[in-house]
């Protein structure tokens, strides 16, 4: 990882410049896909699943109420517990109402209801990630959400417990390159029964075998088999990214805008470097255009973490990828923990790692972060799988106005008020007012109607 030492205020803009990404180059393609489904619904979705994924289904919907998925016991108690304490922390989440008099007779409160339709996307590909359907799914159920789609490609290769390495033949937009010649096949088939076993483990009784823009794009306007929704959430590449951009033109809200997954460490002295190399690394695996930087004020941690780093990476099965990611990350070497704050803050990550001797002192300076883990042993692994925090969190800039995915991601706050008559009597002469100011006169006469009715005839209710 290449080292900038003391960069100028001025050279940080370009510094937390992300790989970039044109939206627009992919508009057509993932613009034609989306009308393609919109068109010919699930006939669009196998033939896309032929296309892209190699796979040969005579159906996308997967019942998974009526499958048995096997998986090794010590995975389904790992899962168990990290689905507790998501629960835990979710939950915490809930509001409770709060009746507000603002003045006499004058009350006003809100509530949380539940997005009714909402779309979870769970990549596939080279590692799909149950643990995303944890993070989804579990506020989802806990908000009430009605209708619970989950959409995740087909897939194919798995050994009874665990996801495949290799993405299958061909992926979206390479082109069909796989075999054609196999005869179609049952949907549970290709789909990892990892994530087979934790829908049931949720209560989620179907999930749709779809991936790419094209599942994007059934969830936005529903097809035989798929349900409309009324929001999108999950990650995916760049095809689903941009579909999910245009789903927005068509009445369907998303969680956030996604771009490839990002941390950055800011340690001193007191670090141990095979723990930041790891932390790093383990970002660094989950894809080519994952980003890493490592903030310090110590030349010797810089130079210690990248040494393990070039050691752990070795040993990675993923190595190839990590190596990739590495080639647009970096070291900071900052003149002190304040400046390392004030970059980061710059950079906005979308994880931050503090592993500093006064790691909550800095991190009380934080203003700009998807997630935070303070301290030696808080690792992003814990937050990605099991602590009970959220790992759907903004990328590329975005936790500037961004927050992550929360319980608060699946409802609508609703705000209600009730005036009596004391209340309206209260308020009213202001309201006359300002709507005669804004010459709405028929505002104030809403107004008027009801002060003279009272007036008039003090004991009507
Ligand atoms: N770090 C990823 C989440 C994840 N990690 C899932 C492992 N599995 C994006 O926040
Ligand atoms: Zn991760």
């Amino acid at each position: 990882m290449k080292t900038i030492k003391y960069p100028e205020p001025s050279d940080w803009p370009a510094l937390c410049e992300r790989p970039t990404f044109n939206f627009s180059e992919l508009e057509e393609r993932v613009g034609a896909i989306m009308t393609d489904v919109r068109s010919n619904g699930d006939k669009a979705l196998l033939r896309y699943s032929k296309q892209f994924d190699a796979v040969e289904l005579d159906s996308v919907t997967v019942d998974i109420a009526n499958q048995e998925f096997k998986i090794d016991p010590e995975l389904a108690d790992a899962i168990k517990m990290a689905k507790s304490n998501i629960e835990k922390f979710h939950f915490s989440q809930k509001e409770e109402i709060k009746v507000i008099e603002t003045m006499p007779g004058v009350n006003c409160w809100r509530k949380s209801v539940a997005i009714q339709n909402v779309g979870l996307y769970i990549p596939g590909g080279s590692a799909p990630l149950f643990s995303t359907l944890l993070m989804l799914a579990i506020p989802a159920k806990i908000a009430g959400c009605k209708n619970i789609v989950v959409c995740t490609p087909p897939s194919s290769g798995f050994d009874a417990n665990t996801p495949p390495l290799e993405k299958p033949a061909c992926r979206q937009g390479r082109g069909a390159e796989g075999d054609f010649n196999r005869k179609p096949s049952k949907p549970v088939e290709y789909l990892n029964p990892v994530i087979g076993w934790t829908c049931q483990l949720l209560g989620i009784e179907k999930i749709y075998l779809t991936g790419g823009a094209q599942a994007v794009a059934a969830m936005t306007f529903g097809t035989e088999s798929i349900p409309k929704v009324d929001k999108i959430f999950g990650p995916g590449n760049q095809y689903v990214t941009a579909a999910k951009q245009l789903a927005q033109n068509f009445g369907v809200a998303i969680d956030m805008p996604a771009g490839p997954s990002e941390v950055l460490v800011i340690a001193d002295d007191t670090a141990y470097p095979e723990f930041v190399a790891a932390d790093l690394l383990s970002q660094a695996e989950h894809g080519p255009d994952s980003q890493v930087v490592l903030v310090s004020n110590s030349e010797k941690i810089i130079s210690e973490v990248n040494e393990e780093i070039s050691k752990q990476v070795n040993e990675l099965p993923r190595k190839d990828i990590a190596v990739k990611a590495f080639e647009n990350s970096q070291s900071v070497l900052v003149k002190n923990l304040d400046e390392a704050v004030s970059f980061s803050n710059e950079y906005a990550p979308e994880h931050l790692i503090i592993a500093t001797e006064n790691a909550e002192e800095l991190g009380e300076q934080i203003t700009i972060a998807g997630s935070v883990f303070l301290g030696n042993w808080s690792c992003e692994s814990a937050g990605d799988y099991a602590s009970g925090t959220n790992h759907t969190l903004p990328t590329n800039g975005y936790a500037r106005n961004y927050s992550g995915v929360s319980l608060d991601s699946f409802v609508k706050k609703i705000t209600f008020q009730k005036l009596s008559k004391k209340g309206i009597q209260n308020l009213g002469p202001a309201i006359e007012k300002m709507a005669e100011a804004e010459q709405l006169q028929a505002h104030k006469n809403a107004v008027s109607l009801r002060l003279k009715k009272i007036k008039k005839d003090p004991e009507t209710s």
